[in-house]
């Protein structure tokens, strides 16, 4: 019987490595969600509009998928659920670095020439210098980092609440994203709710110290209720804006939302 190339059995085992790829792709409760009805790659076409004829397709597939999750993590994320906290005791010591580069290639900025720049949907622009940043009020936070290349770690991290610093900026809170140029290069963005979460720290420190080079200095923002990538060291600009911004792992691939 005559049987189309687009038409695939659900032992084909091309279509069985799209769909495990593909499940790879969602978080948690999306997974168990598809695992229990039954994800196809019929099913994968519906839920992606795309269909699936080539390689190209795959990954606009997979793209799909990851664009499906951005808007299903953002529906389940809770503002008010606060990330895990430990005690100081359970630090790890010593705690990993870790950049798109080596430790030998560790950014040194210039702490009394640094100047953070403010932008986008904001009303006060005005650059801050690390001292300004400093007589902000602070807080400290013992969570895990959880990196997505299989690794995680408790720090203790100390700095500004996030939303304290968008209120000061004047920044329009109802706008989608705020994204973070950093001094190596890196770039990433997040999503508004997760901006004005508690545990979101424009942080400053590292265990009771001024925050060191590796770590990200003069500034970093740490969110307990985001993968790694998402936090972005040596930031240098903030902008407030309802354009998608993306990120550098990002464009690469990587979930935009980052939940961990
Ligand atoms: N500026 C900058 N920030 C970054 C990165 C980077 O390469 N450059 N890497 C990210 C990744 S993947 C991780 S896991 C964490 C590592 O932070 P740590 O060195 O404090 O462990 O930084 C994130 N923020
Ligand atoms: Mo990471």
């Amino acid at each position: 019987m005559f049987k189309p190339s687009f038409v695939r059995r659900a032992s084909d085992p091309r279509a069985e490595a799209i769909v495990k790829d593909a499940l790879r792709e969602m978080p948690a409760p999306t997974r168990r969600l598809f695992l229990r009805r039954g994800l196809t790659l019929g099913g994968l076409t519906l839920l992606t509009g795309c269909a699936i004829t080539d390689d190209e397709s795959v990954q606009s597939v997979l793209t799909a998928v990851s664009r499906f999750n951005d808007r299903v993590q953002a529906a389940i994320f809770d503002p008010s659920l606060l990330a895990p906290t430990y005690p100081d005791s359970m630090i790890t010591r010593p705690f990993p670095f870790n950049a798109f580069y080596g430790e030998d290639e560790v950014r040194q900025v210039d702490g009394a020439a640094f100047r953070l720049d403010v932008g986008g949907l904001v009303r006060h622009r005005a650059p801050w210098t690390l001292a300004q940043l400093n007589a902000l009020p602070q807080v400290t936070q013992v969570t895990r980092h959880i990196c997505v290349e299989g690794w995680s770690a408790i720090g203790k991290w100390g700095g500004v609440p996030f939303a304290e610093f968008l209120r000061r900026v004047g920044a329009d809170t109802t706008a989608r994203y705020v994204d973070f140029r950093c001094a190596d290069g890196y770039h990433t963005s997040i999503d508004m709710p997760t901006a004005l979460h508690a545990q979101t720290q424009l942080t400053l420190s590292y265990d009771g110290a001024v925050l060191p080079a590796k770590y990200g200095f003069p500034l970093k923002l740490r969110m307990p209720t985001k993968l790694g990538y998402k936090n972005p060291k040596h930031i240098v600009a903030i902008r407030v804006t309802n354009t998608y911004p993306g990120g550098y792992w990002e464009d690469q691939g990587y979930n935009w939302f980052g939940g961990s």
